[in-house]
This record gives C-alpha cells, sequence and structure tokens, in this order.
C-alpha cells in the first residue's frame, strides 16, 4: 500500500465482540477480514477503548439510570452503556488472535471520566485530543482506512474526525458492524458517512486504492 496511507483499527475489543459487555451483533465476522487487510498496509494504527471504572457513560455510575438511556453529562447528551473496557479488565484487551505485531501504536480514549470518546482524534466534547492526527501526520499520513466496532459510535466519530482534519477517509463497511441500539443506526451511520465525503467501500476493492 502507498505509504501516505494508513489502516486504522476502531476499538477491536473483547467487550465488543459476541459475549462481551457491549457485544456488537456480529462484531467476530470483521476478524477474519481484518486479518486479510492486515498484510495489504505497511502502516496500521489502532484505537482502543480504554475507561476508568467511574466513568460516567456507565449506567451503573448513575443509580436508577439503564444502559441505552440518554442522560446530560457535564452538559453533553450522553447514552448510557454497560460497565465495559475498563483499564486492565480482560474486556479491554484485543482479541489473541488479532495479529498486533505490526501495528505501530495503539491510542487509547475513554479516559476522562466526565466526557465519553467516540472519536480517536477527541473526546464528544472535542477538547482532550488523543494526539493521533499529529502522530500520522508527523509520518507523512494522509490516506486512511478505517474500520472496527461499531460502525454507529466510534468508526463513525473517528472517520468524521479524520474527514474534517484533512485526512483523505475511507470505511472499510464489512470491516465494520453497527450496535444498532436503533435498528436503522448503521445504515445512518453510512449515509452520514458518504455526506460527509467519505468513501464507503468494501475490503474487495480495495486493489484499485493501492
Ligand atoms: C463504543 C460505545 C461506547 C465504540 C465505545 O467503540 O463504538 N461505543 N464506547
Ligand atoms: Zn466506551
Amino acid at each position: 500500500m502507498r505509504l501516505d496511507t494508513a489502516l486504522l483499527l476502531v476499538d477491536v475489543q473483547h467487550d465488543f465482540l459476541p459475549g462481551g459487555a457491549l457485544a456488537v451483533p456480529q462484531g467476530d465476522e470483521i476478524l477474519p477480514i481484518i486479518a486479510s487487510l492486515q498484510p495489504m498496509f505497511d502502516f496500521i494504527v489502532a484505537t482502543q477503548d480504554w475507561h476508568p471504572a467511574h466513568h460516567g457513560s456507565f449506567a451503573a455510575n448513575h443509580p436508577g439510570t439503564q444502559p441505552g438511556q440518554q442522560i446530560d453529562l457535564e452538559g453533553l447528551s450522553q447514552i448510557l452503556w454497560p460497565v465495559h473496557c475498563v483499564q486492565g479488565s480482560s474486556g479491554a484487551d484485543f482479541p489473541t488472535t488479532l495479529d498486533q505485531s505490526r501495528w505501530k501504536a495503539v491510542f487509547q480514549k475513554g479516559k476522562n471520566p466526565l466526557v465519553d470518546s467516540y472519536s480517536g482524534f477527541f473526546d464528544n466534547a472535542r477538547r482532550g485530543d488523543t494526539g493521533l492526527a499529529d502522530y500520522l501526520k508527523s509520518k507523512g499520513i494522509t490516506r486512511l482506512f478505517v474500520c472496527g466496532l461499531a460502525l454507529d459510535y466510534c468508526v463513525k466519530f473517528t472517520a468524521l474526525d479524520a474527514q474534517s482534519l484533512g485526512f483523505e477517509t475511507y470505511v472499510l463497511t464489512d470491516a465494520t458492524r453497527a450496535v444498532n441500539l436503533h435498528p436503522e443506526d448503521g445504515k445512518l451511520a453510512l449515509e452520514a458517512l458518504r455526506g460527509a465525503g467519505i468513501t464507503c467501500l468494501e475490503s474487495k476493492d480495495l486493489s484499485s486504492y493501492v
């Protein structure tokens, strides 16, 4: 793959896979696809959802609430989630079947308990910066292929931020799956991505972008 191009793996972690705390339906189906994608890229980076146990996005930390409910968290609308991807827990780990040997770096997000962080670049208030954009730019990366979990949250917001930061951004649609709290959320995410000028393609069509 061109040296200006990176594969960005978003939150491919146990808790988002079947059996995990915030399992994405059919999330495991992307693992063999990612395995076949990785050898096509020279530059691979990953994000890792990495919450403190007292994170404000967890319903368990707001007595009387349930996952899926919406609250106000420090002035931002927040969907409450089950406890997931707690720092150091096995749910926050990457599956052992996912080859990490050629990853250049892992960027952790969601560490601030007062604000959630769907994007791998910024928190949802767009205040905290993970350093991912500066890192990619310092390595000469201008083109990003994004995949992982979940399409309607972290993949969507990571790709939208990438595009707005000036990266030529692509989403690999067969290497992502949606949570679909509402059944149409995955479809709406793809529409939002395309509306922002992001190219959504399947891995089988990647050969024309090498
Ligand atoms: C995610 C909800 C909460 C994701 C992370 O990775 O899409 N979704 N935390
Ligand atoms: Zn999270």
